[in-house]
Parts: structure tokens; sequence; C-alpha cells
């Protein structure tokens, strides 16, 4: 075993087995607890091609929003056990027993080291951070978790050479960037903690893959509307509420005014564009951090859709000050068209698509709910 600075981190460099395969040997005592971990009687010589082929890929902040849906996606296409889910809260069951799963607090470098040692991980997919809105309200834990967390997660991608994706958003942009549309590179001088650490995210992440090659990816987000999985407390949540109240009550308080346009997305398409960056051939990406867009409304638009479906749905405005000065400080058109051009991005939703397949899920769910 030989110890050796490597670009700054003291790294313990795996033994390569003689035969020349790629796959190096982890040294027993590295090997952990986790049932899905790899076990101990493992003879690395002895993995199949297909296991080779595909990556081996640790999703972090896995119970937030989008982490189970991605790891769903990717589960069909790499495999289920090449995809390993975590975070520093305990699983539904449907999610534990969807796949593998453990705990991982990106605050503590040496767990996540062996958490990538021991499960040879290959691809890391970023999903820790406090949104806007919750980053506001803790901006002690929102610098931690957001910059302090994804220096670990820098330097253990760089040490392994993983290919690493780390989302950005429309909140990487403040009242200073053009907001109508807002191209990829122009000022960035957002106003919340969450967006800081987001633009420091995307400079810091490219200079890690100009200095030191790391294979870093970034998309920035709009606000991402989902049926079966809860918003992290940002500022473009009522989008997916809204949708709740409607079968629940037919009646919505909007914390935001009826005219707001802010860039959205439905999951589906969100989860597709990173999946499709993260395959995206290196010398398809002249750049390393991309906008995505599909579409953007305002509550009024949004309701004016849901009431073809729900007739009698009523929208109130209770106009919540905070909130609206970050939705008012954040782009109302995305321009994408450095992602439609160097990768071929293009979405499927827009907002008559969006409303109803919420409605259909959410008519399925009362359905299902009903049978059972
Ligand atoms: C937020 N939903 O509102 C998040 C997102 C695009 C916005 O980053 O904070």
């Amino acid at each position: 075993m030989t110890v050796r600075l490597l670009n700054g981190v003291f790294s313990q460099v795996l033994l390569k087995p003689a035969c020349g395969c790629t796959t190096p040997i982890v040294p027993v005592q590295f090997l952990g607890i986790s049932p899905f971990q790899v076990p101990s009687r493992a003879n690395f010589h002895s993995v199949s091609s297909s296991d080779t082929e595909h990556p081996r890929v640790l999703i972090t902040g896995g119970l937030g929003q989008l982490g189970v849906g991605l790891a769903k996606l990717l589960r069909n296409r790499f495999g289920k056990d090449n995809v390993i889910l975590s975070d520093i809260r305990k699983p539904s069951d449907h999610v534990f027993y969807s796949g593998p799963f453990i705990y991982s607090d990106i605050l503590d470098y040496k767990n996540l080291r062996e958490i990538v040692v021991n499960n040879r991980i290959t691809w890391l997919i970023h999903y820790s951070a406090l949104l806007s809105a919750v980053g506001e309200a803790n901006v002690p834990l929102a610098r931690d978790v957001n910059i302090t967390g994804l220096h670990n997660i820098l330097d253990t991608a760089t040490e392994h050479n993983l290919r690493l994706f780390v989302p950005s958003t429309i909140g990487a942009f403040g009242p200073s960037s053009p907001r109508n549309p807002t191209p990829d590179l122009c000022i960035q001088r957002p106003r919340t903690i969450y967006g800081v650490s987001k633009v420091h995210a995307e400079l810091i992440g490219e200079y890690y893959h100009y200095r030191y090659g790391l294979d870093f990816r970034c998309l920035r987000y709009p606000g991402i509307i989902s049926a079966d999985s809860q918003p992290g407390r940002g500022t473009t949540d009522y989008a997916v509420h809204i949708f709740h109240n409607a079968m629940k009550s037919g009646k919505f308080q909007c914390y935001l005014k009826p005219d707001t346009r802010l860039p959205m997305m439905y999951i589906d398409d969100c989860l597709r564009a990173t999946l499709e960056i993260m395959e995206a051939p290196a010398d398809s990406l002249p750049m390393r951090t991309y906008n995505i867009g599909a579409m953007s409304f305002t509550p009024e638009e949004l309701a004016q859709e849901i009431v073809k479906h729900v007739p009698e749905f009523q929208v109130t405005y209770n106009v919540d000050t905070v909130l609206q000065a970050i939705a008012d400080s954040w782009p109302m058109n995305f321009d994408d068209s450095n992602a439609r051009k160097d990768w071929g991005w293009k979405h499927y939703y827009d907002l008559p698509e969006l409303v109803t397949t919420m409605f259909n899920f959410y008519t399925s769910e009362s359905r299902a709910a009903h049978v059972s």
C-alpha cells in the first residue's frame, strides 16, 4: 500500500492486479458491513462483462425530490445493484426494498471515501443541498452542506476519477442577470445563499475539470414538478402543492403573485436530461454547465390550465414577501439553446401535458386508494 499526494489529497493508491485487468484489488480492511457492499468473498476477477460496462452510481441526498426517481431510471438502464441511493435519513420500505441504499453524510469525508471505495463507484450524482427557501431560513447549515459538503464530494471524485454530476439552478442567477431570456453565460449575482453556493459549485467544478481533468457535468434545473415526491422547500414548490390541493380541496392559496413568471419542468424531462448529459461523449460538451428549459408559466396561467380539469378550482393569493423577492430575482425564461445544440437536449412536456400527466397520476392514485 503506498500513500502519495494526489492533487493535494493524500490517497491510498490501490494495487493493480498483475493480470492487468482494470478491476483494482481492494484491500480487505476496506470491505464494509452494509448488505449491499461487495461481500468479502467476492473475487474481483470474476466480475461479468455487463457489470464492468455499466457505471457504478452513487446518489447523495437520495431521499429528496429527485433521487428516488433518478435511481429508478438509472437502475432500469444499468441494473438494480449498480445504483446506490444514499442519504442521512431512513428510507421508506418501498425505497429500501427497491435497491441498494446506504447512509451517507457528505460532511463526513472519510465515510464518503469509504463508500466510493467499498462499492467501486464510478459515477457520483450529488443531490444533497438546501434549496432557496429553507437555505434562507438556515444560512450556516446551507453554507456547510452546499459548500463544505461539495468540497468533500469534489475531492473524493477527483481522487477516484469519478464522473461527477452536480445540479445547479435558475437560482444561480440574480436581479442583474438578463431575465427574459437568461443565457448560459451572463452576470450571476444571486441574492440567496443557495444561489451563491450553486454559482460556487459551477465555478469550482469547472476549475477541477480544467485543472485536474475531473469529469464534472452540471445542469441548471428550473423548478421541477413531480407527483409522487415532495419538493425540498424551495421557492417554486407552489407549482407542486397546487395540484395536491386542487385534488383534495379544490382550493389553493398561492404565496407568489399571480403574474410571477418562472421556468418550470416536469420531473421526467429533468431526470432524462440528467442521464443524457451523464452519457454524453466528453467531446460533445464544449461547456460543463448548461441551462435546460421546458416551459415557463405564472401561477395564474397554471391555475387556468388546472381549471380545465377541475372546473370548480379556486386560487387565492397571500404573497410571502421573502419568496416573492427571490422569485423576482430569478429568470423568467431560460435560454437553453447550447444544451439543444451541443448534446441534443429537448423537452417533451409543455404546460398542457404537464397538467394532464399530474392529474392522471392523482386520479390513478386516488382510484387505487378507493380500490384498496
Ligand atoms: C427552489 N426548487 O425553488 C428549487 C429550485 C429552481 C428552483 O432550485 O429553490
